[in-house]
């Protein structure tokens, strides 16, 4: 008798080529239209540092205000016209120049990106006590 070899039958796994067809029904992403850029004169404004020199007195700022826009470079010049260090400083917007020693002058760039009026003043001990406070005024 010949030797069968028994014909192992294949389990036919019927893959289901499942036709999973993704109903992409969903909603359509919403682009929005971008405006179109505005290339006006304002970015040209924008690079401009506009300097501003304040006197540092005992115990004084000169002026006291100094009004800015939003956005404006702004360079102060500090001119310590005192007998000791001065500095000055606005604690709301996080500004703070170098203490500027007597006699010496010292610059200090800033951009205010907040509207309203702010106290500036010498943090050195007990200055704004005597006096040495001040405002900064940012409109828009
Ligand atoms: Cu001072």
């Amino acid at each position: 008798m010949p030797k069968r070899r028994p014909v192992a039958a294949l389990a036919a796994i019927l893959a289901l080529s499942a036709l999973l067809t993704a109903c992409g029904g969903g909603g359509g992403s919403q682009q929005q239209a971008s405006t179109p850029a505005q290339q006006s004169s304002s970015a040209q404004q924008a690079q401009q540092v506009r300097e501003i020199t304040v006197v540092l007195k005992d115990f004084a700022f000169e002026p006291e205000d100094i009004v800015v826009k939003r956005g404006e470079r702004i360079r102060l010049v500090l001119d310590n016209q005192g007998t000791v260090p001065h500095d000055w400083h606005v604690d709301a917007l996080n500004l703070a120049s170098p203490k500027v020693q007597p006699g010496q002058t010292a610059r200090f760039e800033f951009t205010a990106d907040q509207v309203g009026e702010f106290e500036s003043k010498c943090v050195e001990p007990g200055h704004d006590v005597l006096g040495m406070v001040g405002k900064l005024v940012v409109e828009d």
